[in-house]
């Protein structure tokens, strides 16, 4: 069995992306499946080419991508992919669609294809704050995840796929003011390799 977990650049000003920081940190082996990192450039084109690069070397059975949602309180586990790129900021290559769909014949959403409930029922056991979510956004992370349950549908239907958005860390939350949710990156690490082994237990 291997994974595919992927994380992103920073964007939006930002010195560190939470993801990447998390996802460099897992080890290389989890509960004998083999771990792949990845990280993706925060930009439409480029990040679909190098996660679509990623798929097609590795074929990983699962794939866990894991971007950034600034201001959310936990982890967020994504149900749903949309077919809309609709950018508030451009993008790291300066790039902002607006109302113009990932994949013009393309159905208008994909639900993830991991076990997010049971993710978030092991993630809360574990004294990790977390929640599904039904809304990636309508910037790279939701790009990507649409991508990437696309490519699964048409070319690895028996693989499975997913979304984890993390919080900021403490110190970005600190910096942006009180009421601002962040958490300790140390935590972040443990729950994504719990993340990471919820993903993959449930065929083994
Ligand atoms: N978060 C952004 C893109 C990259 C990231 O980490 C998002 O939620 O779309």
């Amino acid at each position: 069995m291997n994974i595919l977990v992927t994380g992103f650049e920073p964007f939006g000003g930002e010195a560190v992306n939470p993801s990447w920081e998390a996802v460099r940190r897992l080890p290389a082996h989890i509960d004998g499946a083999d771990i792949i990192t990845v990280q993706l450039p925060t930009a439409f084109q480029r990040g679909e080419q190098v996660l679509l690069r990623a798929l097609e070397r590795c074929r990983p059975e699962r794939v866990l991508c894991v971007g950034l949602a600034g201001g959310r309180k936990g982890f967020t586990l994504e149900r749903v992919g949309i077919n809309l790129r609709d950018a508030r900021i451009p993008d790291n290559d300066g790039a902002q669609p607006e109302d113009q769909p990932v994949r013009p014949d393309g159905p208008a959403a994909y639900f993830a294809t991991l076990p997010v409930k049971e993710m978030v029922q092991g993630l809360n056991r574990a004294g990790i704050p977390a929640a599904a979510s039904y809304t990636a956004g309508t910037y790279v992370c939701n790009d990507i995840l649409y991508a990437l349950l696309d490519w699964q549908a048409r070319e690895m239907p028996e693989s499975r796929g997913g979304f984890l958005h993390l919080p900021y860390t403490l110190e970005q939350a600190a910096e942006k003011g009180e009421d601002v949710p962040g958490m300790a990156l140390e935590e972040m690490v443990r729950g994504l390799s719990l993340a990471v082994r919820l993903a993959v237990g449930e065929s083994v």
